[in-house]
């Protein structure tokens, strides 16, 4: 299935009108405000979201599973789905692949229909969280981390192996997610686990491309419930400075403690030059996964208040690679990602809206009330419009979720598919 140019803009048509009048309402009060609205419009069309291939059938939970039908089965098929939500939102630029789950058969083919949709390929994802039907060693009591010197070798090679597949997609970094941990006391050396992790990580760092970037990722629990090898930010960070400067920090929204102000975890790491990803997602309690923006909207334009400041004033810092990392347990997988690109490209908007100048000065001043004031003022400003006209520009579509129902893109796929297909990977 592929959305078409000319159906999104007969879509489009419909709706311009009303688009045209809140959009010069909205420009011309922040004109007032001092905004440059088309520099706005222009860091919203510019910014894209990777869509990993694991997001794109159902989610479950240890308890169950239930389908929406019509998932993709292939590599092939799960590229033209983020072909379909880049189409309507003109956001979703870029698909970030699990291996072993989505090894191309084809190259070349793969290539060029990760290019008709207008995709690049992000991140590649390796995977030591659970055993393959023909590994030799076992990953159960950890991979990068592992006592026994064959199981880490294992591991390393595998990582290594992904590189080399994503060097053929024109992928330029790669994403290294440890489950390893324990799950009772006094199982493992915490000490000895982290230096194998380090040692592993440097032996995979040795085999990275020149222009390639790693990504360390953390995780507080789960799925070990006593402790983690790479549990917070502190661990990744002295993980990446150990390997080298291409060696980057990744943070996942739904990896910390609750309460956790992620905000200042972002601010760090940009002051240091080592944020390099980021994935989002939101929760109410743990590693949700649920729709970004769903349960804590202020919270994510928080944090994107100072990936923006981050942005503008820490050139040491990469520009990070962005993606969604959310599983969907009730809702169509493909209606979900377009509201979290939604919230993102919302969040993002309203960070742009702050205004740093006065926000310093109040600093200055500790007016701590008018620097409440300034963020808030920014944040309660309906940014809407100004996605729309980004999305206009592009040729996506005004309204996403509202084209998406009216083409019957799901009815479509079902159709294509059949419903029982089942997507692959995690
Ligand atoms: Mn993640």
């Amino acid at each position: 299935m592929k959305i078409e140019k000319e159906q999104i803009l007969v879509e489009n048509q419909q709706q311009t009108t009303f688009h045209n009048e809140s959009f010069d309402f909205l420009g011309s009060s922040l004109d007032k405000r001092g905004v440059d609205v088309e520099e706005v419009v222009q860091r919203l069309a510019d910014f894209q979201v990777a869509i990993p291939s694991w997001a794109l059938g159902a989610g479950g939970t240890r308890f169950g599973r239930f389908s929406f039908y019509g998932e993709p089965a292939t590599l092939e098929q799960k590229i033209d789905d983020v072909g379909v939500l880049h189409a309507l939102t003109g956001t979703a630029g870029a698909i970030s692949l699990h291996i072993p789950w989505d090894i191309p058969e084809d190259y070349k083919a793969i290539r060029e229909r990760a290019a008709s949709h207008g995709l690049i390929f992000d991140a590649v994802n390796s995977n030591t969280f659970q055993d393959q039907k023909d590994a030799k060693e076992s990953y159960r009591y950890g991979s990068l981390s592992n006592r026994n010197e064959a199981v880490r070798e294992q591991a390393i090679q595998h990582n290594l192996d992904v590189i080399k597949i994503g060097e053929k997609l024109g992928s330029k970094s790669l994403t290294v997610w440890l489950a390893d941990g324990s799950n009772f006391p006094g199982q493992d050396n915490f000490q000895t686990a982290l230096l194998n992790t380090e040692d592993s990580l440097k032996k995979i760092y040795a085999g990275l491309p020149e222009d390639w970037k790693l990504f360390i990722e953390y995780k507080p629990y789960e799925p070990n419930f006593y402790s983690t090898v790479i549990q917070d930010w502190g661990t990744s960070f002295l993980l990446a400075n150990a390997c080298g400067e291409k060696a980057y920090t990744l943070v996942d929204l739904g990896h910390h403690l609750p309460n956790t102000n992620i905000e200042q975890i972002v601010s760090t790491l940009m002051v240091k030059g080592k944020l390099g990803g980021f994935h989002f997602n939101d929760s109410k309690y743990g590693d949700d996964d649920s729709t970004t923006g769903s349960v804590k909207p202020y919270a994510l334009f928080l944090i994107f208040n100072e990936l923006v400041y981050g942005m503008q004033h820490n050139p040491q810092n990469p520009y990070p690679a962005w993606m969604i990392d959310a599983s969907h347990n009730i809702k169509d997988p493909l209606e979900d990602l377009i509201q979290s690109l939604e919230a993102i490209q919302e969040a993002y908007a309203k960070a742009l809206l702050v205004d740093q100048e006065q926000l310093k000065v109040a600093q200055q001043q500790n007016d701590v009330v008018q620097c409440q004031e300034i963020l808030q003022n920014a944040y309660r400003t309906d940014v809407r419009p100004l996605l729309e006209r980004a999305r206009l520009q592009m040729g996506s579509a005004l309204h996403p979720l509202m084209t998406y129902r009216s083409l019957q893109v799901r009815d479509n796929l079902i159709k294509e598919r059949g419903r029982h297909t089942v997507a692959t990977g995690l």
